[in-house]
């Protein structure tokens, strides 16, 4: 054929590689070096789309380079399967979600099959397996009995759509990650993990990622973990024993704490309110919950309160203060309560302002009055009115007041954290039962060890409209069940797993993802991971690897993994977006997958998805032409049939063929080492049109140095570009079906005795005396090696400000300068 024809060439190739089962690491020898690549999993919400493409495509690459270069690649498949969309999917279409999800796998796993993905589909896991979550439920125990799993009764997120609390880590500005509706709050027994305990090890130990994962995730970590060293202090309030103890990052502001305030939806609040204050405090609670958490948070709204009608004593003056309450003092923060600082904290003195409370400056920054002005003096400056701290600078100030009120029992350092411990139950079905009997005598018991898995009940025809509780509950013969403990009558919890829990182990299962007998098998793990290479999206910067994270520091402390980090590079891909701006279905903007891959074919996508820019940038589809991505394609394969048609010359072979490839290879090579996967794509096309050239020109398409760079280039292809890769492969008179397949070649070494004809030793002369040389390519230019010379430094110290009279230049060789004595 004289026609590039992808779609023969896909229809070809996709049924021998499936019989060859080319990526299955069980194959591999035993002795080779080993790479652990993941893309984060997909979730079966539908046919794979274009942000799949892109993010697959990436990994892939990187992947297949490893493979190339002699390493055992792990390169799994697998579904985080259970989760909210497919139940409410399952409802708007009145299906079982099971068949929903299954039959949606099925649909990606065809699509990821034809998009070329080299997965080891021998690895595969479905989260939402029972010989999968049987081993989530497992590691939900084992935390259990550590006291890291335990269920508290507090004001949560509760989702009014979705029918089920969220974690903080799923409200996203004030709304639910996944809906998109405001949160409220709503007072509930939940199971959490204490992924607090972890705070400070979650930090420190991301100085072992910094370089090897994007900084912008590291620093949203880092935020969100949010350590805050401050002081608690004690107010003494009269008429009750327990002291008010507030938290502040600012002790060196105690003598301008002119009030207090407690968070009004606290116990706090209720216990401290006088009783002819009570009425209205109720009445102002009761407006406060009505607000959404994105009302309450934001910062330009007028601050309301209820003065609670008592005082309490300063702990340095004595001066009695007064206590109010306020939905600006948040609950779960601290210690729910704070000293205000009208004059240093902006939110104390507009409620200052709001209800005529005294503002006292006592840090002199210059800055004008902040009761006058109305604006707060943040900054640092020296301490005035304020007893024997006066005339110190901030950090003195803050240590001499926290040893003041050390001395006194009233004050301490403490270390303040902003990450909350992340709650796991929901009230839906689709997800992973959590193993307990709640028993009326025995409280909380595990299911025993041998009853795992807790499996779903089959629903079929079931109401699974969220209801505020689980469906689960609506199954008596599934939850009630005899105690493990006392054989009492007791009941199943009818919550399931947030879904961030069964992604949060995944890639630990994934190295023996079949063990009947365990969650991973410790020697396989030892083998893998961690991983190597994680690719996966900037969204899941701080939800999911956060909970990874945890996880696996938790399994390291139960002796079930022996490293503390899962993940050691991590990769964001961008995003594919259309006419700069995000594709969604909603705004009509939406380019299909499946329509691209059938007008394009796999490769020209696959290639114009990296050739687009790096990789962590956005991908605007309106600014990309995968039908150039296929011309290219169509040029590779002609050199190829051309070279393969073409009658083998037998003489040594071209060297300026020879060299422009040992060159490109070298290049290539590190563009990849690098991640600059669109640049070496470029060199590739390079390589292309200087073979052709050649061959259109005086060298013979047989000649072996010819050969030699168009099996290069099929092999560096096949990273971006596998069917054409192969087709070209074959065309060469590899037998691809016997094994011979170009993922499994071997990737090109550059000739460096080649490339080092390109380097030339220049010597630079100062007066006919040498000075300097220089190593600089045979090809520089006069004027390039004139710069070069005067601008080594060596050079520039010699000449010490002088003007070389004279500059004599031969390129490459010799450069003399010369100057008055
Ligand atoms: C007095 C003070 C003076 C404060 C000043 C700040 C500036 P970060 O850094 O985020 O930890 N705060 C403490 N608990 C709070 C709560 N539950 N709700 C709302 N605000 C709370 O912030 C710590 C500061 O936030 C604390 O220090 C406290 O105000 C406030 F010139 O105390 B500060
Ligand atoms: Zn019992």
């Amino acid at each position: 054929a004289d026609r590039y024809d992808w779609q023969a060439v896909q229809d070809r190739w996709l049924p021998v590689w499936e019989a060859l089962n080319l990526f299955r690491v069980a194959d591999d020898p035993a002795g080779k070096p080993r790479k652990y690549v993941l893309d984060m999993f997909a979730y079966p919400s539908g046919d794979l789309h274009m942000g799949h493409a892109e993010a697959y495509a990436i990994g892939d690459v990187v992947a297949r380079y490893h493979r190339l270069r002699g390493y055992s690649v792990l390169h799994p498949v697998g579904w985080d399967s259970f989760g909210l969309p497919a139940e409410n999917a399952a409802i708007k279409r009145d299906l079982d979600p099971k068949k929903w999800t299954y039959g949606n796998i099925e649909t990606q796993a065809r699509s990821f099959r034809r998009y070329a993905i080299s997965f080891d589909w021998d690895m595969r896991l479905h989260t939402s397996d029972p010989e999968y979550y049987r081993w989530t439920q497992w590691i939900f125990l084992r935390l259990f009995e550590r006291g890291l799993a335990y269920q508290k009764r507090s004001s949560v997120n509760w989702c009014p759509q979705d029918q089920t609390v969220l974690a903080n880590e799923q409200v996203v500005a004030g709304r639910c990650e996944r809906c998109g509706s405001l949160i409220t709050k709503r007072t509930l027994t939940q199971w959490y993990f204490k992924i607090t305990e972890y705070a400070q090890r979650l930090l420190d130990d991301m100085s072992a990622l910094e370089g090897h994962w994007p900084e912008r995730v590291l620093t949203m970590q880092r935020n969100w973990i949010g350590r805050s060293e401050g002081a608690e202090i004690k107010f003494v309030v009269d008429g009750r024993d327990e002291p008010v103890t507030v938290f502040t990052s600012r002790p060196d502001t105690l003598h301008g704490a002119t009030f207090l305030v407690v968070a009004a939806d606290s116990e706090l609040a209720g216990e401290l309110c006088a009783p002819d204050r009570r009425a209205e405090l109720d009445e102002y609670v009761e407006r406060v919950k009505r607000l959404s958490e994105i009302e309450r948070q934001s910062s330009d709204r007028e601050k309301t309160g209820v003065f609670l009608g008592r005082t309490a004593a300063h702990p340095i003056t004595g001066e009695q203060i007064p206590v109010w309450a306020s939905d600006y003092v948040l609950a779960d923060y601290g210690t729910g309560a704070i000293m205000a600082v009208p004059a240093h904290d902006q939110r104390d003195l507009d409620f200052a302002r709001a209800f005529g409370l005294p503002v006292v400056v006592v840090v002199d920054t210059g800055e004008p009055d902040p009761a006058e002005t109305g604006v707060a003096t943040a900054g640092d400056g020296t301490l005035v009115n304020s007893g024997e701290v006066d005339g110190l600078a901030k950090d003195e100030a803050i240590r001499a007041t926290v040893r003041q009120l050390t001395g006194k029992g009233l004050g301490s350092r403490t270390i303040n954290f902003r990450l909350r411990d992340w709650l796991l139950s929901r009230q839906r079905f689709w997800g992973c039962p959590i193993p307990i009997i709640h028993c009326p005598d025995c409280g909380a018991v595990p299911v025993p060890d041998d009853q795992l898995p807790v499996r779903l009940p089959e629903l079929s025809g079931a109401d699974l409209r969220p209801k505020g509780v689980s469906p689960l509950a609506t199954v008596p013969e599934w939850v009630n069940v005899p105690c493990p403990r006392c054989g009492g009558d007791a009941q199943r919890d009818t919550d399931t797993m947030d879904t961030f829990v069964d992604s949060s182990w995944y890639f630990l299962r994934f190295v023996s993802p079949h063990d009947s007998d365990r969650p991973f098998d410790p020697e396989a793990l030892r083998e893998w991971a961690p991983v190597d290479n994680y690719i996966g999206g900037v969204e899941h910067a701080i939800l999911h690897l956060l909970y990874a994270r945890f996880l696996t520091k938790a399994l390291h402390d139960l002796g079930l993994v022996e490293f503390t980090e899962p993940f050691k590079a991590l990769m964001n891909q961008g995003q594919v977006i259309l006419n700069g701006a995000s594709m969604s279905k909603s705004k009509g903007n939406l380019v299909d997958l499946g329509e691209e891959l059938s007008t394009y074919g796999v490769d020209a996508v696959r290639l114009t998805m990296i050739f687009a820019g790096p990789p962590e940038e956005d991908i605007d589809w309106a600014d990309v032409s995968p039908g150039g991505s296929g011309k290219f394609l169509a040029r590779v394969w002609r050199l190829a049939s051309d070279v393969g048609t073409a009658e083998r010359d037998t003489g040594a072979g071209d060297t300026g063929v020879r060299r422009t490839t040992a060159k490109v290879v070298r290049e290539v090579t590190q563009l990849i080492e690098d991640k600059r996967f669109n640049v070496a794509i470029a060199r590739l096309m390079e390589l292309t049109n200087a073979l052709r050239k050649a061959v259109d020109g005086d060298v013979p398409a047989g000649d072996p140095a010819v050969r030699e760079a168009v099996e290069s280039l099929a092999i560096m292809l096949s990273l971006f570009a596998p069917y054409c890769a192969e087709e070209s492969w074959a065309t060469l008179g590899h037998a691809v079906a016997d094994g011979d397949s170009v993922s499994r070649a071997d990737w090109p070494t550059a000739d460096e005795a080649l490339l080092a004809e390109d380097v030339a030793v220049c010597v630079v002369q100062v007066n006919g005396k040498v000075r300097e040389r220089l190593e600089v390519p045979t090809s520089i230019t006069e004027d390039d090696l004139r710069e070069l010379a005067l601008g080594d430094p060596a050079v520039v110290r010699l000449l010490d400000g002088r003007d070389p009279r004279k500059v004599i230049v031969r390129a490459p060789k010799l450069v003399n300068l010369v100057v008055a004595p």
